[in-house]
């Protein structure tokens, strides 16, 4: 108010912030071993060095059909996901995305600066849709990086731990928040990807060129956090593996390559 003396901190007293890290998992099932070592120990060890905001992506999921009682209980289980990993509530914030309207209302803002053509070159998206070409691929799908980017310059984040397949999607929000800057004066940061060196694309256990999902036809795809050892026994067991004798890491040995991977990654041996 005019003719009040400022008693707020001057900016040089303030206590330099901590960085900030934003990362989303859509509750689309259940969580496996992919999201855990690409994603969820990253979410972990970050709260050490970053002030932490982790969401549960529920509109990104609709971007495919849901059934309303499974898209809640797993909501809840992936935030129950994220707790039992470590993430420590006490520390970092734990959101569901449409719990929070600024998502969709910022994401709509960045539409207006987001071009078809960038959009359209998403691998997820070609992926998803086979190429991205019919009549009747959702509106939701194709927009599904902006309301990404969304997710993340709303806090301002400084860094996004995820799994590879990510990586494209954070390159456009960080093109998204420069255009954005330059147009309208700086605005956003612009963000890093945070893409663990040791596991960043699990492959599936029964197809070892396709990323772990857990939208996989088969169960004997991929090892859920929650599955009991003697079923996460019977899918090693199950696994596929590569022709010839020998136990090595090779661009001609996926399958092998994959699972040394996973071992290597959990015992932290190289
Ligand atoms: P899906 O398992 O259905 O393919 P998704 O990858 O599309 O799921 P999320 O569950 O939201 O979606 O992913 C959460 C995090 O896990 C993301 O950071 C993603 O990059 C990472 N992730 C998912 N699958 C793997 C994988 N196979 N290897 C490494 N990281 C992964
Ligand atoms: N698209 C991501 C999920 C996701 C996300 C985010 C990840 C939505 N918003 C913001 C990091 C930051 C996926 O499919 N795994």
């Amino acid at each position: 108010m005019s003719g009040q003396p400022d008693t707020s901190t001057p900016p040089e007293a303030k206590p330099a912030r901590r960085p900030r890290v934003f990362s989303g998992t859509q509750p689309t099932g259940a969580l496996h071993l992919g999201n855990y070592l690409g994603a969820l120990r990253g979410y972990v060890a970050m709260q050490e060095t970053h002030d932490c905001v982790y969401c549960v992506v529920d509109l990104h999921a609709i971007t495919v059909r849901q059934k309303r009682a499974e898209l809640r209980r797993n909501t809840i289980d992936v935030a129950n996901t994220f707790l039992a990993s470590g993430v420590d509530p006490e520390r970092s914030i734990i959101i569901v995305q449409s719990h929070v309207p600024q998502h969709s209302e910022l994401a709509w803002i960045l539409n207006t600066v987001a071009y078809m053509g960038e959009l359209r070159r998403m691998t997820q998206f070609k992926d998803k849709t086979g190429g991205g070409e019919g009549e009747s691929i959702g509106v939701g799908l194709f927009d599904y990086p902006v309301l990404m980017a969304a997710d993340i310059l709303l806090y301002r984040a400084d860094a996004v731990p995820v799994g590879e397949d990510q990586k494209q999607h954070v390159e456009l929000t960080r093109d998204l928040a420069e255009r954005f800057n330059n147009a309208f004066g700086k605005t956003f940061v612009v963000p890093e990807p945070v893409i663990p060196a040791d596991a960043a694309r699990i492959m599936g256990l029964d197809d070892p060129l396709k990323k772990m999902s857990k939208s996989a036809g088969s169960e004997y795809n991929y090892i859920a956090l929650m599955d009991p050892p003697d079923v996460i026994r019977r899918k090693i067991k199950r696994a596929v593996t590569d022709s010839g004798t020998e136990v090595r890491v090779g661009e001609d040995k996926p399958a092998l390559t994959n699972l040394l991977t996973v071992y290597s990654a959990l015992s932290r041996e190289p």
